[in-house]
């Protein structure tokens, strides 16, 4: 799968997303990180891609033009049209479905805005997905977009090394993960559930099912709701 990222500022998306899992799925060539500098479509010297808001106010806005250029760049390199998601808090929250179903393109395009916002006009032109990661305010849409460049990648096959961990974690089914231990099996005076150490495959697995249930009841009761839709 192919990311192709609208940016001004492209070193801190790669830098990013060329470490650990995502590093090693670019590495290996299960998905790919294009990180477009915007500025480069500029068309003037200054590399000037923002301007006042016309009827007035704060901030400045990103221009249409250097953006739609940047995007017609993009499709001369895709067969074609790819979806294209502008990040913004206006969209919507992107949860493990959204990022299951982006798994399933072979190019998508990530839009990252500053300033107060993007010139209309190229949303209306370009743009078929608004997608947020929460409701917050961050500085712009870049680490928004590694979030998802993250998220859709490890459900791309073959990214992550155990295809079951991908599957059997929390919201797959809309249950948190139960815990986990590792050696000592005393720490602090806390010993690991007895269970675990038992060997007893049927009872451990009774016990995590349990434990995921309690678990999400009391830190995510809202996805139990989910559960009976
Ligand atoms: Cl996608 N962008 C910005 N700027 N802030 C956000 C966001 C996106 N999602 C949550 N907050």
């Amino acid at each position: 799968m192919n990311f192709y990222i609208l940016t001004l500022f492209p070193e801190m998306v790669e830098n990013g997303l060329n470490t650990s899992i995502t590093g090693r799925a670019i590495a290996n060539g299960h998905i790919s990180v294009k990180a477009i500098n915007i500025r480069d479509f500029s068309g003037n010297k200054h590399g000037k891609v923002d301007d006042y808001p016309y009827g007035g106010g704060a901030g400045m806005v990103m221009q249409a033009a250097p953006i739609y250029d940047a995007y017609q760049h993009i499709l001369a390199s895709t067969d074609k049209k790819p979806r294209v998601v502008y990040l913004t808090p206006q969209g919507k929250v992107f949860n493990q479905d959204m990022a299951k179903d982006f798994a399933t393109e072979e190019d998508l395009v990530l839009l990252c805005g500053h300033y107060e916002g993007i010139d209309e006009r190229v949303l209306e032109l370009i743009v078929t997905d608004y997608v947020s990661i929460g409701d917050y305010v961050l500085t712009g849409g870049e680490l928004p977009a590694m979030v998802m460049v993250d998220a859709i990648s490890r459900m791309v096959p073959g990214v992550l090394s155990n295809e079951d961990s991908a599957a059997t974690e929390s919201f797959s089914d809309n249950l948190l993960e139960y815990p986990q231990y590792t050696r000592p099996d005393e720490f602090m005076g806390m010993k690991v559930p007895e269970v675990l150490l038992s060997g007893h495959h049927a009872n451990i697995e009774k016990w995590r099912k349990e434990q995921s249930h309690a678990r999400t009841l009391e830190r995510r009761p809202d996805l139990l709701k989910k559960n009976k839709d």
